[in-house]
């Protein structure tokens, strides 16, 4: 498959074993798929950091959180006729989803945007209530004004829907909100408004009739949305045939607004790839790149915790450039370099 990505040769960037845990009992799985942002003259992640308990000899071990904020541990023996095991990522058990790790949010800073270290200044971003029990996940930051906008994937046996929270300093957030209900994840905001509109891209999907499909959605105050648009289905027999959806807040062109997306198949390969919508209406496609951009191909993307993927929703520009940063594997943050132009000449107009 085509990859017109830079890697950095410094990938991994980051290492799960790069952090402590957040109590003795559990261990960091993985670190992967962080936001990022400017801010102070550094790039930051707000990095997913996925944890689970050691596995002992014959018992599965689910952690999650109580409503208050309590991490309780579930131990299912692995011969339990009720235990459905067969995905690294999520569990069945006595008819009931779970999922294998449990994942918060934490600021790591940069001014080489290579190296990245934690600082006690900026705390973790941690589960709210009762619909952010099985963990945060997949944060996008976009920053409109003052005000950066914290959009993320909120896990509960509720579902999957889309948190929402916001701040001005990385040390104070407003309560966490439920921006989008189930099933709803990969939402990130425009970073402008678009005649007077704020705008998201979301992934809404649908078990039976629709798809796992990416849909565009405008609000007057960033809190009611509405006028849904579906904007980018699925190809079948094509590298995201099974599941789109967006990565950060789409860059601005002269061309429209230019979105960098993941796209899986029906073996859950993660691949990405770009689409182009409107400048003044960005719930009109204008084009698409038929093959990927990038797709996993060196060994910390062909194998970790989920092999075989390679997921963004952080990036930052500077010019012509633009600086991803990645989830691989489900397991490492990594980072590559795109030419902006480049990615415009790849795709293919409808
Ligand atoms: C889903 C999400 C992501 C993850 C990919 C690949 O889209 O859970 O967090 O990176 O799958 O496993």
């Amino acid at each position: 498959m085509p990859d017109i990505a830079r890697r950095f040769p410094e990938n991994p960037l980051l290492h799960p074993n790069q952090l402590i845990p957040s109590q003795e009992r559990l261990q960091i799985i993985s670190l992967l798929n962080p936001g990022v942002f400017r801010y102070q003259n550094k790039t930051w992640l707000v990095v997913r950091v996925a944890e689970g308990v050691r596995q002992s000899e014959g018992i599965m071990y689910i952690p999650r959180l109580t409503e208050d904020g309590l991490t309780e541990i579930i131990g299912v023996p692995l011969t339990d006729p009720d235990l459905l095991a067969t995905d690294a990522r999520i569990i069945r058990y006595k008819g009931l989803d779970y999922l294998t790790t449990l994942s918060h949010l934490r600021l790591m800073s940069s001014l080489d945007g290579i190296h990245f270290a934690e600082s006690p200044d900026y705390p973790p971003i941690l589960s709210q209530g009762p619909l952010e029990t099985y963990g945060l996940e997949d944060c996008r930051v976009t920053h409109i004004g003052p005000v950066f906008h914290l959009t993320y994937t909120a896990v509960s046996p509720s579902g999957v829907c889309v948190g929402y929270t916001t701040t001005l300093d990385w040390q104070h957030f407003s309560p966490h909100e439920l921006m989008l209900p189930p099933h709803n994840k990969d939402c990130t905001l425009f970073d402008e408004n678009i005649n007077g509109l704020y705008y998201a891209m979301h992934r809404p999907s649908s078990l039976d009739i629709g798809g796992n499909y990416i849909w565009v959605s405008q609000s007057p105050d960033c809190i009611h949305w509405g006028r849904h648009q579906c904007l980018l289905k699925t190809r079948p027999g094509a590298w995201d045939s099974e599941r789109v959806g967006a990565g950060a807040a789409p860059i601005k062109t002269n061309k429209g607004w230019l979105a960098i997306y993941h796209g899986a198949n029906a073996r859950h390969e993660y691949c990405l790839g770009a689409f182009l919508v409107d400048l003044d209406n960005p719930g009109r496609l204008l084009a698409r790149t038929a093959e990927p951009i990038m797709s996993p191909r060196e060994p910390y993307e062909l194998s970790g915790f989920f092999g075989y993927v390679v997921f963004t929703n952080g990036h930052v520009c500077n010019g012509d450039l633009l600086t991803i940063y990645y989830g691989a594997a489900d397991e490492f943050v990594c980072g590559a370099h795109f030419s902006i132009m480049e990615i415009l000449s790849h795709l293919t107009y409808l």
